[in-house]
């Protein structure tokens, strides 16, 4: 049995994703650790339900579920500022942007959850938290280096990035290569306008 790994996301314009990676260099710069593992700007995304490894023969089942949450919720526009890490910044782990947006976002992403685990997809077991990840620490950081990431992500500010028009939410394919990840959008379904 043929089987892809997947993810629903929304896309980000490309001049955000340009922003996002001038953060991205300028961490690279006062971090300066090899130990992070940079999302280069094309693969920058906001995450809403990772499905990890999906049948192809299933494939038509999860187009039809995003397409039925997308035509039950409306467009709606999210700011992007500020930066932190999970699991927290003292243990830095993943480095992200946060995300400021209005109720519709979590109530896009709960719908997904809920359709999803109907067609066998298992929900979240943490509470969804709306971020943009720039880079992920590698386990195999020092717990000195963890530190010193730690205490630059601290000291540094960043304000109001942009802002993103949510308009799609997108099924992409997502191949690891030894180059990094490649990630393919195979389908995009529209949210409703708004009056
Ligand atoms: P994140 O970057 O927002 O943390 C594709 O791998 C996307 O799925 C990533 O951007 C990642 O989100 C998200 N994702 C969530 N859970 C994942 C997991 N267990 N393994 C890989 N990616 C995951």
């Amino acid at each position: 049995m043929s089987v892809i790994r997947a993810f629903i996301a929304v896309d980000l314009p490309a001049d955000l994703q340009k922003r996002l990676d001038q953060v991205s260099a300028n961490l690279k710069q006062s971090i300066d650790r090899p130990v992070i593992r940079w999302v280069p700007a094309v693969n920058m995304h906001l995450t809403l339900k990772f499905l990890g490894d999906v049948s192809v023969t299933n494939l038509p089942l999860v187009k039809e579920a995003i397409q039925a949450v997308a035509l039950e919720h409306h467009r709606f526009e999210f700011s992007v500022g500020g930066l932190g890490a999970f699991p927290t910044s003292k243990r830095p782990r993943v480095i992200w942007v946060g995300i400021e947006a209005p109720a519709e976002l979590g109530n896009v992403q709960s719908a997904l959850e809920s359709r999803l685990n109907r067609l066998g997809y298992p929900p979240e077991e943490r509470p969804f938290s709306a971020h943009l990840t720039l880079g992920r620490v590698a386990r195999t950081a020092d717990p000195q280096e963890v530190q010193k990431i730690s205490q630059s992500l601290q000291v540094m500010k960043l304000g109001f990035l942009g802002a993103v028009q949510v308009q799609h939410l997108q099924l992409y394919r997502s191949d690891l290569g030894s180059t990094g990840a490649l990630y393919t959008c195979l389908f995009s379904a529209p949210l409703l306008e708004n009056r």
